[in-house]
């Protein structure tokens, strides 16, 4: 039987479609302040704040193509004769739109919005503000439906379930420094997987892996991709 292969996303499989990540040098954390636009106190404090963030990101992903990297990755779900899960902390759709189905998207998605006052979800206009009624139960009370500091990740369950099966995981893009999602490399090799880092540069979890390759998604995940279904 193939080997179960879990893939964790980051912001930086994206960047080469032009969606900027959150910790590099000009980065999204270097124009806004993380306790104003991504924790639940911040969107209280001043919700117009908080939409005009995620509406501008919102137009900006929807405006955006898959690359290499997620190409690479929709075609070894397609071709690996066991199973490939991914598992995006990313909120943009790129990877769906490159055609990979099996994805758990733990950080939410730009294309939701949910209520805060009846948990309702429904698709997410481009431009939401904070008087945009929820379809349900009509309060002006919408936000993004994406996971703020302070909030629990989606789909643990399933992706603990996952992650208690995998055989080979890897870590694309991502900084390692949120929680839970950087814990998932210690999770998987506890279970005896193989571990492998893609990324651009050294990361704080580096030293976590079996394996690791520098360099944009773009070159690396290809080069992987094809060294695994040979
Ligand atoms: C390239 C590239 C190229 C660039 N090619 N690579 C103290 C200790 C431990 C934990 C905590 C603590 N205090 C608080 C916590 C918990 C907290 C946390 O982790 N805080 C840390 C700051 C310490 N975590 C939480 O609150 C989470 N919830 C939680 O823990 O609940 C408890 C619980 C868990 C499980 C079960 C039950 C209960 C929630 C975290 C929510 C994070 N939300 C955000 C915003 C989402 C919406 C949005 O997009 O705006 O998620 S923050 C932001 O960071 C976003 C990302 O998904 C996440 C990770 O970022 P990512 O993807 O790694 O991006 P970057 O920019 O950091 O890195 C990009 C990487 O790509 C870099 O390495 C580059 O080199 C590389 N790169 N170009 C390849 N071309």
């Amino acid at each position: 039987m193939a080997r179960k292969i879990v893939i964790l996303t980051g912001a930086g499989i994206s960047a080469e479609s032009g969606l900027g990540t959150f910790r590099d040098e000009g980065g999204l954390w270097s124009q806004h302040r993380i306790e104003d636009v991504a924790t639940p106190e911040g969107f209280a404090r001043n919700p117009t704040l908080v939409h005009r963030f995620y509406s501008a990101r919102r137009q900006q992903a929807a405006a955006a193509h898959p690359n290499a990297a997620h190409h690479a990755l929709a075609r070894l779900e397609a071709e690996w004769p066991g199973e490939v899960v991914i598992v995006t902390q990313n909120v943009d759709g790129l990877h769906e739109a490159a055609g990979s189905r099996a994805v758990l998207h733990m950080h939410g998605t730009l294309a939701g919005a949910l209520c805060a006052t009846c948990d309702h979800r429904w698709p997410a206009p481009p431009e939401m503000t904070p008087t945009t009624p929820c379809p349900a139960c009509h309060a002006p009370r919408a936000r993004p439906d994406v996971v703020w500091f302070g909030e629990i990740p989606y789909h643990m369950e399933e992706i603990l379930t996952h992650l208690s099966e995998v055989e080979l995981f890897a870590a694309i893009g991502t900084s390692g420094q949120v929680y839970p999602a950087a814990s998932f490399v210690q999770e998987a090799a506890s279970q005896g997987a193989e571990t492998v880092e893609l990324t651009l540069e050294r990361s704080e979890i580096s030293r976590a892996f079996d394996h690791r390759h520098f360099g944009p998604a773009t070159e690396v995940v290809p080069r992987w991709v094809e060294t695994l279904l040979g």
